[in-house]
């Protein structure tokens, strides 16, 4: 079945090692890994939520923590219909730094937006009284819509929470305007599958902004895992997969070297669900 629905993107920020991979992976996937891999650059997973009977969909960008490929990723978070904020209550100084992420993320969206703080590994030992005092003092409560307690190791509360942003979305529009909202195509066919790209770039490169926004147009009609690589942070990356140059797209078998417009995008897409699918 083929239809229009809104699509909305949803920022995932927070220190390293607090567990925004391991809560995506939860909600995307229902899986758990205990092996830490940081994030290098950033991934986008799409997913489709029904919501009073209507279908949403959500882009989740999960960002790697690590200062280095903070500056890179942000210049690609414009446009966050809301945040989602990660601390460890394992270890309560991890709060400490959501003022910074926040002040980030204010200088590249030009609108009020929901914010969420999530406590993650609630399946360890805290304490809470350490966890309140910290909240308290912090300035950052006071522009926050909500603090959510969850565990990616045990699932607790983890699609809760992302059905309460996709419900807190659907009603903002009216509460506070301006919303950004994205028709885009929505094809039952597809609701469950998930096509992996990888995208190369780096901070000098004319032609990846323009591949990568056509990229993530495409991945809200044809559900996509893009891992977005920064060469310059992570050199190893681009050897190991053979990268000479950026851009380079790498979607399912096919390899996309330069610049490239939205259509032959759209065709390899198509083609590799076709092949990987049977669609
Ligand atoms: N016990 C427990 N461990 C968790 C939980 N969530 C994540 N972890 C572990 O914490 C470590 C870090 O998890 P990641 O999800 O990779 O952390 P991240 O925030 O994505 O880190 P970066 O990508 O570097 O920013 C991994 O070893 C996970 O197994 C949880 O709910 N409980
Ligand atoms: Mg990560």
């Amino acid at each position: 079945m083929l239809g229009s629905i809104d699509c909305r993107k949803i920022v995932v920020l927070g220190n390293p090692n607090v567990g925004k991979t391991s809560i995506i992976q939860r909600y995307v996937h229902n899986q758990f890994k205990t092996k830490y891999y940081a994030t290098l650059g950033f991934n986008i997973y799409t997913r489709y939520i029904d919501i009073a009977d209507k279908k949403v969909g959500l882009s989740i960008w999960d960002v790697g923590g690590q200062e280095a490929f903070k500056q890179f990723a942000f210049r690609y978070l414009i446009e966050a219909d809301a945040a989602i904020f990660v601390a460890d209550v394992s270890r309560p100084e991890t709060i400490e730094s959501l003022s910074t992420w926040n002040e980030q993320l204010a200088q590249v969206t030009n609108r009020k937006i929901p914010k969420i703080i999530l406590f993650n590994k609630i399946d360890l030992n805290y304490d809470m009284n350490v966890i309140s005092d910290e909240v308290i003092k912090s300035e950052v409560r006071k522009e926050f819509n909500g603090i959510v307690f969850a565990s990616a190791k045990t699932g607790q509360n983890v699609i809760d929470i992302f059905s309460m942003i996709a419900k807190m979305l659907t009603t903002w529009d009216e509460e506070f305007g301006v919303p950004s909202k994205r028709k885009v195509l929505f094809n039952s066919a597809f609701e469950e599958k998930t096509l992996p790209v990888m995208f190369f770039s780096g901070p000098n490169c004319d032609f990846c902004e323009p591949v990568f926004n056509r990229l993530t147009n495409i991945s809200s009609e044809y559900p996509m895992n893009i891992e977005v690589v920064d060469v310059e942070a992570d050199k190893n990356a681009a050897t190991e997969h053979g990268i000479l140059s950026i851009p380079t797209t790498i979607i399912g078998t096919k390899i996309i070297v330069g610049e490239s417009n939205e259509q032959i995008l759209r065709t390899i897409v198509s083609d590799e669900y076709i092949q990987l699918f049977g669609k």
